[in-house]
């Protein structure tokens, strides 16, 4: 568990009456606020496939209650969400196999996140960079569900005692809160209930950045849409935002060291790696030397070989809105069969008489 300054956390609790082995099992989501990045596809949805190709225990959640803690169209929500549920299908999850749903389709997680409100301490949240980030200047005019989303995103967790979660970068320090919360609560209520659930973060393309702006990630909702790539972006779209992609005027250089504060140069050339399932190392022993202008129409060719086969089937998905929310019913029961064990083992641990 990560220590946090001026906060004290738990020493380990020696009492193991809830003692339970915590068989290994992924759960990730992702907000319906917009249409997918790149940054999602290869800080997530990618991984995501790999780990449930691999035979693990996967749940995947379209995570609505995320969405509204900043506003959102109700006319546009129920597209979003059924496009977020299409792209993870079109890219390789699948349903039978992974637990695939929408978050509000299954109550036992805003239940959860409210026991978890009572838990957290305001301190832990004050630290929460996302936060910072998207409240800005404007903190106190946000939604408290903006400021209170880790302590729900712990319960999207917990709720399926999940062990791993693979994540973008920007998302670690929420799952280190989980642990927190996690620990807090065992130690609280003398229990080993809830796992210390680890994050899963390695690999290129973990931190996908504004091609505008290589200090600031790319975001489904950031100001232009010159800044990311969208899945469903066609192939001229993708070129010309690749094109017109900031960089400096220096040429690739023929390994990651001479990539150190190019964060623009550094931002293509992990794109690049992480498309072609490669590494910054064997990308530049291919392109060091060479520049831009050899560089970024290659990366574009890359970039529309993996995502148009994927906004195709996309396209194909959408066609049968019924047929996307018939699985995430399906999805959602399983997903209950999980949770409401777990939720109602909580209210017990509690003392909430039911
Ligand atoms: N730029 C990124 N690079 C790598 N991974 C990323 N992820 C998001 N952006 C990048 C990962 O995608 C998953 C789902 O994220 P989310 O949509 O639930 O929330 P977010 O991180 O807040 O994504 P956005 O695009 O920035 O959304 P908006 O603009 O609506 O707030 C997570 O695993 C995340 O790490």
């Amino acid at each position: 568990m990560g220590k946090r300054k001026g906060t004290a956390l738990p020493a380990a609790n020696p009492r193991r009456s809830d003692a339970m082995s915590f068989t290994p099992r992924v759960f990730s989501g992702i907000k319906p606020s917009g249409g997918l990045t790149l940054g999602n596809y290869l800080g997530a949805i990618r991984r995501w496939v790999a780990m449930q190709d691999e035979g693990m225990e996967t749940i995947y959640c379209v995570v609505d209650l995320h969405a509204i803690t900043v506003w959102q169209d109700p006319k546009e929500l129920p597209h979003a969400t059924r496009e977020v549920a299409a792209a993870m299908i079109a890219s390789g999850i699948d349903p039978a196999r992974s637990i695939l749903f929408n978050q509000c389709r299954v109550s036992e997680h805003a239940e959860l996140g409210w026991i978890f409100n009572c838990v957290a301490r305001v301190g832990w949240m004050n630290r929460m960079t996302q936060f910072k980030e998207k409240a800005g200047a404007n903190a106190e005019n946000v939604s408290l569900g903006l400021y209170a989303y880790p302590s729900l995103m712990a319960a999207d967790i917990l709720i399926y005692h999940a062990t791993h979660v693979p994540v973008g970068e920007d998302q670690k320090q929420h799952v280190e809160l989980t642990r927190d919360i996690a620990a807090k609560f065992n130690h609280d209520y003398g229990v080993e209930f809830f796992p210390m659930t680890e994050p899963v973060t390695e690999g290129p393309g973990m931190r996908v950045m504004n091609l505008r702006d290589g200090s600031k990630k790319m975001s489904k909702s950031g100001e232009s849409d010159m800044e990311r790539i969208n899945m469903t972006d066609d192939a001229d779209t993708i070129a010309r935002k690749f094109k017109r992609a900031r960089t400096d005027a220096d040429a690739l250089p023929s390994e990651p060291a001479g990539l150190a504060g190019r964060a623009e140069a550094k931002n293509l050339v992990e794109i690049y790696a992480g498309l072609s399932d490669s590494t910054p190392e064997a990308v530049l022993r291919q392109f060091g030397g060479q520049g831009w202008g050899a560089f970024k129409p290659a990366l574009a060719d890359l970039a529309v070989q993996k995502l148009s086969p994927i906004s195709a089937e996309m396209s194909r998905l959408m066609a049968d809105p019924a047929e996307i929310d018939r699985l995430l019913a399906r999805g959602a029961e399983r997903a209950r069969a999980i949770a409401a064990p777990i939720l109602a083992r909580t209210y017990e641990i509690v003392g909430l008489v039911r």
